[in-house]
């Protein structure tokens, strides 16, 4: 049987620097539909890739003396290895700078150039090279980009146009007509509003720089990267290359892409894609942004978070689950560590690592790990049966409709209900009483049915999990569509035969101890002070010393500690970091320079205090950015076990810049 086809797509990022967790949080979305899709029994064809070309690149590779392919490649690497390490199945990776892609684009601005739809006229105009956007200078906002607020630079130079307003008309009929193209629904209306202004012509070529796709025709100028790159989607594809693909995946069931960008995808490619003649896509849906603690994530800010430390430290399933359950999906969501620990400690750990644990473990006890034979359910098994037997649907009608976290909230209720059954069965007493071992076994069924069910439901959004769940549960690990359609015949086709072997229970998701953002900061770098040294009491850096010392030892070559530059600093100024309890940013003078230092003592000693001080700095500590600001180099300080004392080292009668040996 043919399956139905299903094609999904996240933006192509800029290769213009590394990703960070606003594009892990579009892709982690794509992935978890793309993913349910599969198990609903679709033809999947995901599809993400990088933007290459363009201006921003351009001058980005020449700040760093590199010519723009080595700079892109570099970075185009670094998105590949972030979406391995996230447990990311997209089908292709498309970069612009493909041959295929080329020649897809250099095919139809041939196209509608020779159908007269697009024209040489003269561009002068705003542009703004970090969006790679044209702006008219009505709708500048205080002469600055309307959606970034950076500034824009002026831009006068020979230009193809493509004749967007002759397509207005069929395109607002278009939305007017469909209106599951373009969701959630506050977008729809603002692009309606957007198109009613009056579309003008685009600018689609430039002639100031030449990283980009000549035009064909006329090799001065260099395709605008939005049409470039919007055409990935027709590219990867198959569009002119491979009709057989084409005709079975577009249109795109879904080009999932971030709210700011939602213009591109709902004006100007469907335009595109009429002025060919070919179909639109199904949907374009614009999500809403992470910001970081309730602020927008930027260089400057110094809150930009990078998805791959995130992984290294609590692992991809865990961080796919955060994005995916804490943010409704067309609204803005905060990202913060605390929340994070939160969701993993209560949901993953607690609520399903607790179900799978006890369950396993009662297994093991009372049955040596194998299933018994098990009455008949009781009127005691109904609420937990009857909530199991509706999941699925539930779950699958708000996938259908990208409601992730709906989907989530209700796999969840059903785990909930389960730790609530155990309490309420109490299999520990049934255990004591053989003639309750058929009951005792309906219990630890319906458990292992509904745990069985959870690793299916959870595949799309914890695949490594779910492989994790289905291993300790006795299952084939890998979970297929036939496992989603079995569930929807829950309590008559079982997953758990009498006689089925489930194995040891081992924590899926161990408890994270929790730290405030300050004490996380401190020990970032201040170890001394967040812990007691265990070594000698001047060696704060635990972290470097072992690497470096005898195994076993724990001790130091007088070389080793030679490599710490420590010497006497004098405070200067000493001030409060914002909204924080524990961090004091002060300035010291090392004699030859200064230097700003972050620095968690704030509980121990006020901004007065410290002001005049002359302290012990480790300067040749690599700087560390510390609530966006940089901190360079280390006070030494020692404090008591439950670290409710702390005394700063300190050598009052020295000037600035002594060494400490
Ligand atoms: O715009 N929160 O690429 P880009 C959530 N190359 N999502 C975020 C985000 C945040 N804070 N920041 C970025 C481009 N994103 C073009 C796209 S498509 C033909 C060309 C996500 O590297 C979001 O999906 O600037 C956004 O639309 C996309 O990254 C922009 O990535």
């Amino acid at each position: 049987m043919n399956k139905t086809p299903y094609f999904i797509s996240t933006p192509i990022y800029y290769p213009s620097d590394r990703l960070h967790i606003g594009h892990a949080y579009c892709t982690t979305i794509a992935d978890a539909i793309a993913r349910f899709q599969r198990l609903a029994g679709k033809d999947v064809f995901f599809l993400t890739g990088s933007d290459e070309h363009g201006q921003k690149i351009q001058r980005k590779a020449a700040e760093v003396g590199q010519s723009p392919i080595q700079y892109v490649d570099h970075i185009v690497a670094s998105f590949q290895m972030l979406w391995e390490k996230l447990g990311i199945s997209n089908d292709d990776f498309i970069r612009t700078t493909e041959k295929r892609h080329h020649e897809v684009v250099q095919a139809i601005f041939q196209k509608i150039y020779d159908q007269g739809d697009i024209y040489k006229a003269a561009y002068e105009g705003w542009y703004c090279t970090p969006c790679e956007t044209f702006w008219l200078e009505r709708q500048l906002t205080d002469g600055k980009c309307p959606d970034c607020g950076r500034p824009v630079e002026m831009v006068q130079e020979e230009s193809y146009f493509f004749r967007m307003s002759k397509y207005q008309d069929r395109l607002l009929k278009h939305i007017e007509d469909h209106p599951e193209f373009i969701q959630p629904v506050s977008r729809r209306n603002e692009m309606i509003n957007f198109i009613k202004q009056g579309l003008e012509d685009l600018c689609v070529s430039r002639t100031t720089f030449d990283w980009g796709i000549p035009v064909p025709f006329d090799r001065k100028h260099v395709v605008y990267v939005w049409f470039d790159a919007l055409t990935n989607y027709i590219t990867a594809a198959g569009y002119l290359h491979d009709p057989e693909k084409f005709a079975k995946f577009w249109p795109a069931d879904v080009h999932l892409v971030g709210k700011e960008i939602v213009r591109f995808h709902s004006i100007i490619w469907p335009i595109i894609l009429m002025a060919l003649g070919v179909e639109l896509p199904k949907k374009v849906y614009g999500h809403g942004w992470l910001v970081v603690e309730g602020d927008k994530m930027s260089k400057s800010k110094g809150n930009v978070i990078d998805p791959v430390l995130l992984i290294d430290e609590f692992g991809a399933d865990a961080i796919r689950y955060f994005l995916l359950r804490e943010i409704n999906l067309g609204q803005d969501g905060n990202f913060s560590r605390d929340a994070l620990i939160k969701r993993i400690n209560s949901d993953l750990a607690n609520d399903l690592g607790n179900l799978l644990h006890r369950t396993l473990n009662m297994m093991q006890r009372y049955n040596g790990g194998v299933m018994g034979q098990a009455e008949a359910p009781t009127t005691a098994d109904e609420p937990l049966l009857t909530l199991a037997k509706a999941t699925p649907f539930r779950y699958r009608t708000m996938m259908e409709n990208m409601d992730i976290n709906g989907a989530i909230k209700e796999i969840w209720q059903l785990i909930g209900r389960a730790n609530k059954y155990i309490d309420e069965t109490e299999p520990w007493k049934l255990a004591k009483d053989p003639a309750q071992s058929a009951r005792l076994d309906r219990v630890l069924l319906n458990l292992l049915e509904v745990l069985s069910m959870v690793s299916v439901l959870v595949e799309p959004f914890i695949p490594t999990t779910s492989g994790r769940i289905r291993g300790q549960l006795g299952l084939p690990l890998a979970v297929t569509a036939e496992d989603l359609t079995a569930l929807d015949g829950f309590g008559t086709v079982g997953a758990i035969q009498p006689g089925h072997r489930t194995g040891k229970p081992e924590p899926i998701f161990p408890r994270i101890e929790e730290k405030t953002e300050d004490e996380a900061a401190m020990e970032k770098v201040e170890p001394a002070a967040a812990k007691p040294a265990t070594a000698a009491p001047a060696v704060p850096e635990q972290k470097t010393i072992p690497a470096v010392a005898p195994e076993g030892t724990g001790e130091i070559s007088i070389d080793d500690f030679a490599k710490l530059d420590l010497r006497t600093a004098i405070v200067t100024a000493a001030e409060k970091v914002e909204k924080t309890e524990k961090l004091l940013k002060l300035t010291v003078d090392l004699g030859t320079e200064q230097r700003t230092i972050v620095s968690g003592i704030a509980q121990f000693y006020t901004p007065e205090d410290m002001v005049g001080r002359t302290v012990i700095l480790i300067a040749n500590l690599k700087p560390a950015k510390i609530r966006g600001i940089e901190s360079h180099g280390m006070l030494l300080a020692a404090s008591n076990a439950d670290k409710s004392a702390l005394s700063l080292i300190t050598a009052p009668n020295l000037p600035a810049g002594c060494k400490v040996k």
